[in-house]
């Protein structure tokens, strides 16, 4: 793939100093002289085939009296586009991005399981070999389209026990090139199973093990091609005991991530998706991690450790042309029913799919569960005209909804602020046991550590990592409360 590196910089003797980087760092755009002028430093590369990550650097290997850079982009495609900054939203600010969608074509028929053939999906096949597991196409639930397929296993895991849901023939692939195969799963724990193929079965894009709470959730997996390899068979495996998993909506696409899946059946509607993406990938003490905490505790779906600012993605379909029309958001709270902010974006709108990002600027936000509705309407001739006369809203296109708690930046301060309360109040309780000249080690222990852990929560924030600094604030708070309560009872007589 091709990328553009590129920077301003300034220097008016910068000596030997290149951006660049990747592997046995083979990229390297040369730093000139500027004078006292800032100049764009623009360089484009290709990756190798087996390149997944760019370890970008800058290096200076000769003496210089001082070099100033700034405004680092790096970006798909050979051509250099104008500096973004990152988005930061101010405290209560939403924002509405709307930008059309880039979308790879799916190399799957039938990727929705809409056809269907006496009692299987056309150009699909099912083989339960050596297991009791059972595909039925289910017209009761479905992601898109009317149907979706389920897939149910009674027979316990073991050497080659599997039963075997595939297309038909093989997708034509090229070598050395990176495809994405993907599909959407809903289950209240789908086992060992997943979906996947091609030489050796290597590819495999696990399903959820645990419950996905009555929501389709998307499965995906990237890989290259083999020197050699032509044709990719795609399948789903399911090798140990499921009640039942919901199949819909498979995507086999070119290229090294998923792009949306648009319904390639007849006629769709307008439809409107919002998720919350994953936490975006941190740098932690030099260490490339995701800040997803304590999973089984605070399922990455109903709790969002957002900091300073919240991102929904969501993709909005249209069959038709619509021309002017508004997107709009609505943020409220859950328990109160109290409206924390509303969003309009006005945007001309042409047949087909949409990328829509919704940005809210939480850090100040109570801790509580949030909802954020979004929906697509006509623009209305005036103000209200969309609104039926019992406030229900008429002409609604499309609509999507998403339900979380909310942990924002104030939130875990403040928890960590009550810590450090608790922190004093031991304080002092400690010195009251060394007056009466009791032991304090366990204490002075505690103690200790919550003062150490006060300052890794602060920098924990700071990076990012908003749910470990929330989860060992409400840790350390029992455990001070624990110790002040012994203390307590000691200074009592009791204990
Ligand atoms: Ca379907």
């Amino acid at each position: 793939t091709v990328y553009t590196l590129s920077c301003y910089v300034r220097s008016a003797d910068p000596g030997r100093a290149w951006i660049g980087g990747s592997e046995r760092w083979r990229i390297r755009f040369h730093f000139k002289p500027t004078g006292n002028k800032w100049m764009r430093i623009v360089g484009t590369f290709k990756t190798n085939p087996t390149e997944r990550n760019f370890h970008l650097m800058i290096l200076t290997e000769s003496p210089t009296s001082g070099i100033w850079i700034d405004d680092v982009q790096l970006e798909e495609g050979d051509k250099v586009t104008a500096f973004q900054m990152p988005i930061k939203l101010k405290s209560g600010d939403v924002r509405i991005v709307v930008e059309r969608a880039h979308v790879n074509p799916n190399l799957v028929p039938n990727s929705s399981f809409e056809e269907v053939h006496g009692n299987r999906p056309h150009h699909w096949m099912w083989d339960r070999r050596n297991t009791d597991a059972t595909m039925t196409v289910d017209e009761t639930i479905a992601r898109s389209g009317k149907r979706s397929i389920k897939l149910t296993n009674g027979t316990p895991f073991g050497a080659h026990v599997y039963g075997w849901f595939g297309l038909v023939g093989s997708i034509p692939v090229k070598p050395n090139t990176a495809y994405t195969v993907s599909c959407y799963v809903r289950t209240e724990g789908a086992g060992i199973a997943w979906i996947g193929g091609g030489k050796r079965w290597r590819i495999r894009a696990m399903f959820p093990r645990v419950t996905t709470g009555g929501r389709w959730v998307r499965v995906w997996k990237s890989f290259v091609t083999e020197p050699d390899e032509k044709t990719f068979a795609l399948m789903i495996v399911t090798e140990s005991p499921t009640k039942g998993i919901w199949i819909d909506d498979v995507k086999f696409e070119e290229g090294d991530r998923p792009t949306p899946y648009v319904p390639d059946f007849e006629k769709p509607h307008p439809s409107l998706e919002l998720e919350l993406p994953p936490p975006k990938s941190v740098e932690h003490r030099g260490i490339l991690f995701m800040p997803i905490w304590k999973p089984e505790r605070y399922p990455i779906h109903e709790h969002v450790f957002a900091g300073e600012q919240v991102w929904l993605e969501g993709l909005l379909y249209l069959p038709e042309r619509l021309g002017r029309a508004q997107l709009r958001v609505l943020i409220e709270r859950t328990d109160t029913g109290e409206v924390v902010k509303r969003a309009m974006h006005e945007y001309d709108f042409d047949a087909g799919a949409y990328d829509v990002e919704i940005g809210w600027g939480c850090a100040d936000a109570d801790l509580a569960r949030y909802r954020i509705r979004a929906w697509l309407e006509p623009v209305a001739s005036k103000e209200g005209a969309n609104v039926t006369a019992t406030g229900q809203r008429k002409n609604i296109l499309a609509s999507a909804q998403l339900e979380f708690y909310l942990y924002s930046r104030r939130t875990v301060l403040a928890q960590i602020e009550k810590v450090r309360r608790m922190l004093a109040q031991l304080d002092d309780a400690i010195a009251k046991l060394q007056r009466r000249g009791e032991d304090t080690s366990y204490p002075q222990v505690t103690a200790s550590i919550v003062r150490d852990f006060i300052g890794y929560a602060l920098e924990d924030v700071n990076y990012g990592e908003v749910g470990r600094a929330w989860d060992a604030g409400v840790v350390m708070e029992r455990l001070l409360r624990d110790e002040l309560v012994q203390i307590e009872n000691v200074l009592k007589g009791k204990a």
